[in-house]
């Protein structure tokens, strides 16, 4: 059975992210239940967290391995004010987790659009953003990899080579702890997105996504399209620069850094 208990952190009191947080032993998703609870009425700023969820998911019916006791799974509910740019919500949502690995861990974390967060090229955590209620609400999930994996991963994921927080930086981690700085740091993001300083917060991003400039396969909506990448636009967009020498922004898609283009 499940434990839920709200609290509310003191350290917490004057930010609107994170003060409030709903603990679960197992939950199916925390995306999923936080959905839910959206639709009962639930806060802005709310957060759920759970030990182990039994159908943690990734973006397109994509699947998160989240065993107990080795990774950080929370959810964030935001009903965001109209004039907030809601496409650059997934890139707030990493700068606040490569942040506070940083803080934390000592750790060099490089977003990767649109939505992983990696340690040394490899995939140290996840972001799905999901909108609820037409758009006037968003649940943000982040999922990272703290403790060493127990049992052996699916071969799919195992073949990605992910990487944990503790074999990062060689020592154990405290995932409550990480969770309150991504929660602090996501709320700063916020806030800055809100207060219309969209451009100091894209800079920031770019100051820490993988490298530009490399040859780059970006798989999206069933096609592949292959080109050099340039960089991330003003609205979160990520450009490419084609054979013929032509640009173009894709919204969405998986990206993969490739050997040679041609
Ligand atoms: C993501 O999707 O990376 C978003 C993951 C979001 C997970 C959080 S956990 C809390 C919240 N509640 C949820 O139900 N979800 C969110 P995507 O880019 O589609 O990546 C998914 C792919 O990453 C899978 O198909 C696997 O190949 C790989 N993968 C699965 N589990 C992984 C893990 N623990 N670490 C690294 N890679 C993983």
């Amino acid at each position: 059975m499940s434990v839920n208990f709200a609290h509310m952190n003191l350290k917490s009191a004057s930010r609107s992210i994170g003060r409030e947080i709903i603990r679960l032993e197992t939950v199916d998703s925390t995306n999923a239940e936080l959905l839910r609870r959206a639709s009962a009425g639930a806060p802005h700023g709310l957060a759920l967290t759970a030990r182990t969820q039994t159908a943690g998911r990734g973006r397109l019916d994509r699947k998160w391995h989240s065993p107990p006791k080795s990774g950080l799974y929370f959810s964030i509910l935001l009903r965001p004010p109209q004039h907030v740019q809601i496409s650059l919500i997934p890139l707030a949502a990493g700068l606040a987790v490569a942040r506070a690995v940083g803080k934390t861990a000592g750790v060099e974390a490089r977003i990767k659009w649109p939505n992983d967060v990696n340690v040394a090229g490899r995939k140290l955590a996840g972001i799905l953003c999901e909108a609820a209620e037409g758009g006037q609400a968003m649940v943000v999930g982040i999922g990272v990899n703290v403790r060493k994996w127990k049992e052996p991963l699916p071969d799919d994921i195992a073949a990605r080579r992910p990487i944990t927080l503790e074999e990062a930086a060689s020592r154990a981690f405290d995932a409550g702890a990480l969770m309150d700085e991504i929660l602090m740091e996501f709320d700063a993001a916020f806030s800055r997105l809100a207060a219309g300083k969209e451009a100091a917060l894209l800079d920031e991003v770019r100051a820490i996504h993988e490298p530009f400039g490399k040859a780059v396969s970006i798989k999206s909506g069933g096609r592949d399209t292959r080109g050099i990448a340039q960089g991330i636009d003003d609205s979160g967009r990520f450009v490419i620069e084609l054979d013929d020498g032509t640009q173009t922004a894709l919204v969405a898609g998986d990206v993969e850094y490739v050997r040679q283009i041609k």
